[in-house]
C-alpha cells in the first residue's frame, strides 16, 4: 500500500499548493477523473483476489474521499479569499458628506401660480392654456372689445409684424389670458370651469408695471350660475390664498367690455406699521376684476346665452406674489438676479397643496 501513501501525499500537497480554480480542476482530473490515477487503481481491484480486494477496496475508497474532501475545502478557501479581495477593492466610505443641495429656487411667480392652481383645482377648475401670440379676433373681437376701444390702440398692445401686402389685422401679444377662455369654450362648450394662468403683454413700464406680467383668469359657465357663486368662490379663494380665517370682500360696480354686470373686488386690510395684514383693519385694497360673462362673449365662443350663463374674473399673479410674500419692487421680478432669486425663491420639490397649507 505504499503506492497509495505516495498518491495521497502527492495530491494533498498539490491541492494545498494550488492557487486557483483551474489548478484544482487539473488535480481533480489527474486523480479522480476517468483516467485519473485513483480511478485506474480502482479498476485494478477486479484483477485481485477477494482477500487482496478486501484490504485494497476500503483503502482506495478512503483515499478517494480524502482527496475529494481536500478539493472541496480548498475550493471554498479560494472563494473566500476572492471575496475578501473584492471587498477590499470595492469599499465605500459611508462617512463621506452628502451631495450638495441644488442651487436653484422656484420663482415667486411659479410658486404663486402653483398655489392658485391648487386652490381652484380643489373647487373643480381645470387649467387651460393657449398661445401668447394671439389673433386679433381671439384677443379682442370675441371679448366684445370693439375696434375703437382704447385698449386696442398702439400704446397698449404689442402688434406682430405683417408680411408686406398682407392687409389682414396683425396678430398681437395677448393683453390678457381671456382668449384662452374663448378657445376653451369653443373646444369644450358648456358647462365649463377653467382657470387660465400665463404671461400677458402690455406696453407699460414704470414702478408698478412691466411690459410682460402674469395673470390668472377664471371662468365658470353653467345653467344657473350667479354673482352669488362668484362672491363665494372669490372669498373661498382669498381665505385659502392669504391663509387667514376671515376675509372681507367689497364689490365695487365697474365696467369691462366682456362682463355685464362688472365688479372690481377689494379686500379688507390694514397697513399698520408698514406691514400688510389681510382680513383686518379699515383699509381696502383692489385685488381683482370680475363679472358675469357678457352674452355677446358667450355667443362669439359658440355658447348659447339663452341657455348658459356664468362668471369670470382676472387678477395679476405678480401683484399677488408681492402682497403675500412682501416683495417690494415688481421690476426686480424679471431681472434674473441670483441674489434676489435666492432670497425670494422657494425650495424646489416643495409643491403647494391646499391641505398642506400652501406656503409652509
Ligand atoms: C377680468 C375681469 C373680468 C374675464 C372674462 C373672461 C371671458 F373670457 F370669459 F370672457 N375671462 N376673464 C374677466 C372678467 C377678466 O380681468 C380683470
Amino acid at each position: 500500500m505504499d503506492a497509495l501513501t505516495d498518491l495521497k501525499a502527492k495530491y494533498l500537497s498539490g491541492i494545498s499548493a494550488a492557487s486557483d480554480e483551474a489548478g484544482l480542476e487539473e488535480l481533480r482530473l489527474a486523480a479522480l477523473g476517468k483516467k485519473g490515477e485513483v480511478s485506474l487503481k480502482m479498476r485494478e481491484l477486479g484483477k485481485m483476489t477477494p482477500e487482496e480486494r478486501q484490504v485494497a477496496g476500503p483503502a482506495l475508497n478512503a483515499l478517494k474521499e480524502e482527496i475529494d474532501g481536500a478539493l472541496r475545502a480548498k475550493r471554498a478557501a479560494l472563494a473566500d479569499a476572492a471575496l475578501d479581495e473584492r471587498l477590499k477593492a470595492e469599499w465605500l466610505d459611508v462617512t463621506l458628506p452628502g451631495r450638495p443641495r441644488p442651487q436653484g429656487t422656484i420663482h415667486p411667480v411659479s410658486q404663486v401660480t402653483e398655489e392658485v392652481t391648487a386652490i381652484f383645482a380643489d373647487m373643480g377648475f381645470s387649467v387651460a392654456e393657449g398661445p401668447q401670440i394671439e389673433s386679433d379676433w381671439h384677443n379682442f373681437d370675441a371679448l366684445n372689445i370693439p375696434p375703437e376701444h382704447p385698449a386696442r390702440q398702439e400704446h397698449d398692445t404689442f402688434f406682430m409684424a405683417r408680411a408686406e401686402g398682407d392687409n389682414r389685422p396683425p396678430h398681437v401679444l395677448r393683453t390678457h389670458t381671456s382668449p384662452v377662455q374663448i378657445r376653451s369654450m369653443m373646444a369644450n362648450g358648456a358647462p365649463i370651469r377653467v382657470i387660465a394662468p400665463g404671461r400677458v403683454y402690455r406696453m407699460d413700464m414704470d414702478q408698478t408695471h412691466a411690459p410682460m406680467f402674469h395673470q390668472v383668469e377664471g371662468l365658470a359657465i353653467g345653467r344657473d350660475i350667479s354673482m352669488a357663486n362668484l362672491k363665494w368662490t372669490l372669498e373661498e379663494f382669498c381665505r385659502a390664498f392669504f391663509e387667514v380665517e376671515q376675509v372681507d370682500l367689497r364689490f365695487r360696480a365697474s365696467h369691462f367690455p366682456f362682463t355685464e354686470p362688472s365688479a372690481e373686488v377689494d379686500i379688507r386690510c390694514s397697513w399698520a406699521g408698514g406691514q400688510l395684514k389681510i382680513g383686518e383693519g379699515d383699509d381696502w385694497m383692489e385685488i381683482l376684476g370680475s363679472g358675469m360673462v357678457h352674452p355677446k362673449v358667450l355667443s362669439a365662443a359658440g355658447v348659447d346665452p339663452e341657455m348658459w350663463q356664468g362668471f369670470a374674473f382676472g387678477m395679476g399673479i405678480d401683484r399677488l406674489a408681492m402682497l403675500k410674500y412682501g416683495i417690494p419692487d415688481l421690476r426686480a421680478f424679471f431681472d434674473s438676479d441670483l441674489r434676489w432669486l435666492r432670497h425670494y425663491g422657494f425650495a424646489a420639490l416643495d409643491m403647494p397643496t391646499v391641505h398642506g397649507g400652501l406656503s409652509r
